[in-house]
């Protein structure tokens, strides 16, 4: 077959975000743009040619098209294999352990996540390397270059894969293996949990409500949920994927998964309720009444997970993203494990599950995984609660007592701000840097301010170093008020504001979150001067 060589002009907007590139579909759909930005990545990773790579997405409108486009580019840039999703379908994570456990070189994952999907909405791709990672900084800001001076790209025409036909089809020289999107994820996660005990527990009657929201984890959830242990088909709601994700906004969290957290706080409520996002690694955690915030969970799971068979030997250490509340720490004290603090962004947990030095790992944004892939997996955090549930015999609302009696409890609430021109935006953050340097020392109602500064990384394992990752005011041990610019808006830019309260075991208020929170974000008011900046005088979503 000819391989082609198209002449193109760069686009000069290819710069990849938190999880990689994200525009509109529109955007995506002008000539060559789709084209350019994968030649980049082919011209950038040489290390692709002659080497497998793992395609699929979230099944979000334009995700058959652009597999197709990729396919045809791979062949012409000397990839040897394609595996790709049957549908083109694959979840983050299930692409993640792909990658690892056919050692491909990397991976395209499309999917703009949790962003809403559609003719209207929004698309995008990510790069997963060797070991099923996210590209990190460095080599994203090379593909970026990469895609400044393009010139041409190489295509082979007229290419046609029958992606709904499982098996070996060829395109030129190269292979491309239609894989089931399911098999392989459900057996690495049969090797992480007890199936058995899982199974009993619904057997014993309890009940699992899984949102699949009409995004790539409906048929991992039938499959695992219902096929594999046994709930009852009612178990998971909206489990078909849509290409405009049925008009919802697949982002488990409070606001947009409003129909499971009504369920979870009515008489129907079952014992679990999980949500997940479009491309599955999002979830979100519900008990019978209770709302379990990702930073809670993430912190619940550090102090459980170690009676689970896949992680019976313990945790090597944790980690969590800057923003995401200090509970997790507050267990690695107690069981005398190593935690890190990394910037927002998966893709700096990668040196430190690579290195073994850590197990588990979560973020704010409804994040959690740990070292069985290089991703945070949705279906997983969903799993490893069932397996908590059915081991321990507790219920939801009596292990976040437990924990909260044992370790103190923080209350937690992030105020985004979307759509704000990007001057506004940036006005805040740099009025709140130019405070700074008076802030310690201040007294705010109860707190005095123990630390004010902008908050870099330096990576422990390769050296690297990344700056102005968010402005952190530090309230000792009992709060923090966070400001970040989101790197994963698609329209203007999203501020995003992060509240956290601590109380301690002795203390046990037993506050709602927004009582709890009502002083510290009068504080926030003053000192951030968000309404005053931008004129908004509430948030956009609290979450
Ligand atoms: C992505 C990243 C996460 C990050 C989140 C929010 O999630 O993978 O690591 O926490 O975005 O980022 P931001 O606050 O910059 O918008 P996802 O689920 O959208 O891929």
């Amino acid at each position: 077959m000819p391989v082609r060589e198209i002449a193109t002009k760069p686009y000069p907007d290819q710069k990849s975000g938190t999880a990689g590139l994200r525009k509109k579909v529109a955007v995506f759909q002008q000539p060559h743009y789709l084209e350019n930005f994968l030649q980049a990545i082919f011209d950038v990773e040489a290390s692709l040619k002659g080497k497998t790579l793992v395609m699929g997405g979230d099944g979000r409108y334009h995700n058959r098209t652009a597999i197709q486009t990729a396919i045809a580019m791979a062949a012409a840039n000397g990839v040897a294999k394609v595996i790709v999703g049957q549908g083109g379908i694959l979840s983050t994570p299930a692409s993640s352990h792909l990658i690892r456990q056919s050692g491909a070189a990397g991976g395209f994952v499309f999917t703009a996540s949790h962003n809403p999907a559609g003719e209207d909405g929004d698309f995008g791709i990510k790069f997963n390397i060797y070991g099923g990672g996210q590209a990190g900084e460095a080599l994203t800001d090379r593909i970026y270059e990469a895609s400044k001076v393009i010139a041409k790209y190489c295509i082979v025409e007229n290419v046609y894969v029958d992606l709904d036909r499982r098996g070996v089809q060829s395109v030129g020289a190269m292979e491309v293996e239609v894989v089931d999107c399911v098999d392989e994820y459900a057996k690495l996660m049969q090797t992480l949990f007890d199936f058995d005990r899982i199974r009993d527990w619904f057997r014993r009657g309890h009940r699992l409500s899984f949102d699949a929201m009409h995004a790539v984890t409906g048929p991992y959830a039938q499959r695992i949920f219902v096929d594999m242990l046994g709930a009852p088909q009612s178990s998971v709601m909206n489990s078909i994927p849509l290409e405009d994700f049925g008009g919802g906004h697949p982002d488990p969290n409070l606001i947009y998964a409003k129909p499971l957290v009504d369920l979870m706080y009515s008489q129907q409520a079952p014992d679990l309720g999980g949500a997940s996002d479009g491309d599955g690694d999002r979830n979100m955690i519900l008990g019978r009444g209770i709302f379990i915030s990702p930073g809670d969970s993430l912190a619940m799971l550090a102090a459980h997970l170690d009676k689970l068979p896949g992680y019976a030997k313990g945790l090597a250490g944790v980690a969590r993203s800057m923003p995401t509340c200090r509970a997790l720490d507050k267990v690695a004290e107690g069981r005398k494990l190593a935690c890190y603090e990394t910037p927002t962004g998966w893709k700096f947990f990668a040196n430190l599950l690579d290195s073994g030095r850590i197990t588990l790992c979560g973020e704010e944004s409804f994040g959690t995984s740990s070292n069985h892939v290089r991703e945070k997996d949705g279906v997983w955090a969903v799993l490893a609660w069932l397996n908590i549930l059915a081991t321990t015999g507790l219920s939801m609302q009596q292990i976040a007592d437990t924990h909260w009696k044992q370790y103190g409890r923080h209350y937690y609430a992030r105020h985004d701000y979307d759509e704000l021109a990007n001057d506004t935006a940036n006005k805040v953050m740099q009025n709140l840097i130019a405070r700074m340097p008076e802030l310690v020392g201040q007294r705010f109602g109860d707190w005095t301010v123990s630390q004010a500064d902008e908050f870099g990384y330096l990576d422990p394992v390769d050296g690297s170093k990344a700056s102005a990752q968010g402005l952190r005011v530090v309230f000792g041990d009992a709060a923090r008020i966070i400001v970040r610019l989101s790197g994963t808006g698609t329209k203007g830019a999203t501020l995003r504001l992060y509240l956290e309260r601590y109380e301690t075991a002795a203390d046990r208020l037993g506050w709602k979150t927004g009582d709890a929170l009502a002083a510290l974000a009068t504080i926030a008011d003053k000192l951030v001067q968000i309404s005053e900046i931008t004129g908004r005088k509430t948030p956009s979503v609290i979450t």
